[in-house]
């Protein structure tokens, strides 16, 4: 293993990877009958040039020829140029369709791209509904500490702790999208490499022919651990293929029955230990700390220290326009665990915990209780339907953009006003008043709006429903509450 490993980065060195699909062979044939054509160009065209200046120097008494417009010289220079420009293209172009070509799969996989790291769902094939999250294993004690010299050969910053797993000689398309920002999934050896765009997805697909581990980065540069979302692809045969799939399915059953179970605080902290250092010690840092002045600190924090329903809120919806995401993607147990770990280690001692279950409980919820709504309003979601009636208003605090609280209701008679009308649609219109910077103010109206709007389609309502107000302007004074309203009106 280690020689083969060591061949194949020599190998690598000075070249492209060795191809392991049938594109990746095309795109490494290409890449050499070009370099080739290059080659003979040049050449041609310095051996020409060379042997001019050579034999026609001035101490043989050479006498330069003195003419203008040569028609034939110049539809020849025209002509062979066009014609080793089209001997690239037509292969070239036969390639990048075959590489677009993502019909009739075998297997569809979901990568999303996370800062940092990968996540990957088995959407289609075999494998339907695994689910994994693919962070960097390479110990930091090799990458700042002092256990540098224990440094693989090939695998340093491209190991990671769950592989994506695939079958050989299968095709695989691979959808890509981010959670954050733009990244791109990237495996030479099979000639891949596609961005993941937040809010779109693209895709791509390969067919590996051989057996093994193929490694690669994130190529769009993401933000601080840019270089350490590595990814790493194990192909396999069919047999060895089932028998993963059925593993990870018999531990996923295993895992499906935990959020009812109640835990111990050291269990809870023991777990939320693990995912607070896959997940959140990037930015919060493994001491808790923070990163000074971006990432805030956890230890004797007020949130990871006050009430209980503003952490698990910060940590379940995130906090929109700055670096920490929505981590709804973490299953309940592990979003109880990392909670309870915070609230409960380095000097943070509230003593309190979180059930899984807690956690299952807002998410059958969460389809109202949306991205910023705390998790206390979700809990005390009205189970009397509000009356379905317009307008409706969402009041905001002063200054604040963030959906308040008591959002939930509005959204919600809204929601099912347009349910029970299907072709209404609503205006949404943001009000400021006068006081102070009028760019400003309508700025923070506008945020306002999209605030509600944005709650309103989590909320199920599609988005050619809904339609965007201009702000508008109301006299009172400095706090007047209706200045600081979000109106959800009939259309029309
Ligand atoms: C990409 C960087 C990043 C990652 C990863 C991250 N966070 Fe954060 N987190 C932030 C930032 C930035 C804030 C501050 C947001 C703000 O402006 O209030 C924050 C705030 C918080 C807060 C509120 C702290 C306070 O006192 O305001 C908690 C709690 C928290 N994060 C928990 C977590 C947990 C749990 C995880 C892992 C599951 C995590 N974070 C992962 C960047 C991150
Ligand atoms: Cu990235």
């Amino acid at each position: 293993m280690s020689l083969a490993g060591m061949a194949q980065a020599t190998e690598a060195r000075y070249n492209l990877q060795t191809p392991v699909t049938q594109i990746a062979q095309q795109v490494y044939d290409l890449h050499t009958a070009m370099l080739v054509v290059c080659l003979v160009i040049f050449l041609a065209v310095f051996g020409v040039m060379f042997y001019s200046v050579y034999a026609h120097r001035k101490s043989k008494g050479a006498v330069a020829a003195q003419w203008h417009e040569n028609t034939t010289v110049e539809i020849l220079w025209t002509i062979i140029p066009v014609f080793i420009l089209l001997g690239m293209a037509w292969p070239a172009t036969k390639t990048v369709l075959a590489m677009k070509d993502t019909s009739n799969p075998d297997i569809t996989i979901k990568a999303t791209g996370y800062q940092w790291k990968w996540g990957y769902d088995y959407l289609k094939g075999e494998g339907e509904g695994i689910r994994l999250v693919s962070n960097l294993s390479t110990p930091q004690s090799q990458i700042g500490g002092d256990q540098q010299s224990a440094r693989s050969e090939t695998a340093y910053l491209l190991e990671v702790d769950e592989p994506l797993v695939v079958p050989v000689g299968k095709k695989i398309r691979i959808l890509t999208t981010a959670n954050d920002v733009i990244h791109a999934w990237w495996v030479p050896a099979f000639a891949v490499k596609q961005d993941a765009i937040p809010g779109f997805i693209r895709d791509t697909w390969f067919r590996a022919d051989k057996e093994g581990i193929y490694r690669g980065n994130c190529a769009e540069l993401c933000g601080k651990d840019h270089g350490f979302m590595p990814i790493e692809v194990h192909v396999v045969s069919a047999d060895k293929y089932s028998s993963w799939v059925a593993g990870r399915k018999k531990a996923a059953a295993a895992v499906a029955e935990d959020p009812s179970k109640t835990y111990s605080l050291a269990e809870l902290k023991a777990k939320g230990q693990q995912v607070y250092d896959a997940n959140c010690a990037a930015c919060h840092q493994a001491t808790g700390k923070g990163l000074a002045p971006a990432f805030p600190p956890l230890d004797g924090s007020k949130i990871a220290t006050g009430p209980i329903a503003d952490h698990i809120g910060i940590v379940f919806n995130g906090k929109p326009g700055t670096a920490m995401s929505a981590w709804r993607q973490l299953s309940d147990t592990e979003i109880a665990a990392v909670i309870t770990f915070e609230r409960n280690n380095w000097g943070n001692a509230v003593g309190d915990l979180v059930q899984p279950s807690a956690i299952r409980a807002m998410r059958g919820g969460a389809q109202v209780a949306t991205a910023a709504v705390p998790a206390a309003a979700a809990k005390e979601a009205p189970t009397a339907a509000p009356a379905a009636a317009l307008p409706a208003k969402v009041y905001f605090q002063v200054g604040k953009s963030t959906l308040p609280a008591d959002a939930i209701d509005a959204v919600k008679a809204v929601a099912e006003y347009l349910a029970a009308k299907p072709d209404a649609k609503v205006d949404i219109t943001g009000y400021t008043d006068k006081s102070g910077s009028l760019d400003k103010n309508l700025e923070l109206a506008k945020e306002r709006a999209k605030a509600v709007r944005d709650a309103l389609k989590e909320a199920g309502v599609a988005a050619d429903r809904i339609n965007m107000k201009k702000p508008e302007a109301v006299t009172g004074d400095g706090d007047n509450k209706e200045a600081r309203r979000v109106e959800i009106n009939r259309a029309g």
